[in-house]
């Protein structure tokens, strides 16, 4: 029996997902590398979760479900699942949603970056060659001006700072004190990136042609818009005046039980 090594997760983030779980669980099993699943689940009330636990027989050792009481946001079920891998010991940790959003097979080109030296890979809608597809137009402009507003606001050199089809290398996540990350929703995703190029990690963006869901209800609110606002003001507050580099690198009592500080820090931005 092959060995089975403990290399690539992809977590994904699920509440009420019901008519995607499946497929997308079968599409990332499909693949011809392999890529272990995580499947965090908020509770939630459509049964996604019992779901995910029909399908442990047919994937025994690959698929994972961690469940949470109640709808927590995006954010935290990240946090979750990153340090859950950590403790498992997985290299590559990957972001996608479970709405066929992020195609599962850009999975390897987004694992190839990051095996070639970057930090973290970027599944990017705004750079060369990629796209978005059957979002309106308003959802488009939403998007698009949320990228730049938060380019001038914090300088950060990536084209589509929320993202949510990502590669982190363990090295990152390691760094990163991911207790002090307290965003939920699209700021999440800014600042996980914001605090990877603050530590100094080379961030690539990898096109990709981002679809809009057809099945399921998307969980995207004001709320959510509000805190990206105010979040990316508060991170570039912070990195001006509150030594945010130093705060949110991870001072230990680290984000895995066998924590080793890594001797070689990935390729370094000059910033
Ligand atoms: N565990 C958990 N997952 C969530 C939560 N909110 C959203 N998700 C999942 O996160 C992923 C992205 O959510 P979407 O509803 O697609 O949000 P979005 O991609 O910003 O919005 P749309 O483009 O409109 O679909 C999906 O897999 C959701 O099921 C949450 O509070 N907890
Ligand atoms: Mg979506």
């Amino acid at each position: 029996m092959p060995i089975h090594d403990l290399e690539k997760l992809v977590i994904i983030p699920t509440y009420n997902e019901r008519e995607n779980i499946k497929s997308i669980i079968d599409a990332v099993f499909l693949l011809q590398q392999q890529f272990d699943v995580l499947i965090i689940d908020d509770g939630s009330p459509d049964g996604t979760a019992a779901i995910v636990k029909s399908l442990f027989l047919k994937y025994p050792g690959q698929l994972f479900l961690e469940e949470r009481k109640g709808k927590s946001g995006l954010g935290t079920a990240y946090i979750h699942g990153f340090g859950w891998a950590l403790q498992k010991g997985y290299d590559f940790i990957f972001e996608m949603d479970a709405d066929f959003s992020h195609n599962p097979c850009d999975l390897q080109r987004l694992y190839e970056a990051c095996k070639n030296g970057a930090g973290v890979a970027v599944g990017s809608r705004y750079v060369k060659g990629g796209a978005v597809e059957n979002w309106p137009t308003n959802r488009i402009a939403l998007s698009k001006g949320a990228s730049l507003y938060t380019r001038i606001i914090t300088w950060m050199p990536v084209m589509d700072p929320t993202a949510g089809f990502v590669c982190y290398r363990r090295e990152v996540l390691e760094a990163i004190n991911l207790s002090g990350i307290h965003f939920v929703g699209y700021a999440f995703q800014i600042e996980m990136k914001f605090a990877a190029w603050k530590l100094g990690f080379t961030i690539k963006e990898v096109p990709i042609t981002f679809k809009d869901r057809k099945l399921g209800d998307s969980k995207m609110n004001k709320g959510i818009i509000k805190e990206g606002v105010l979040g990316v003001l508060k991170l570039r507050w912070l990195s001006l005046f509150k030594n945010y580099r130093n705060n949110v690198k991870s001072t230990c009592p680290n984000n895995t039980l066998n924590f080793q500080q890594p001797e070689v820090v990935w390729e370094k931005n000059n910033f």
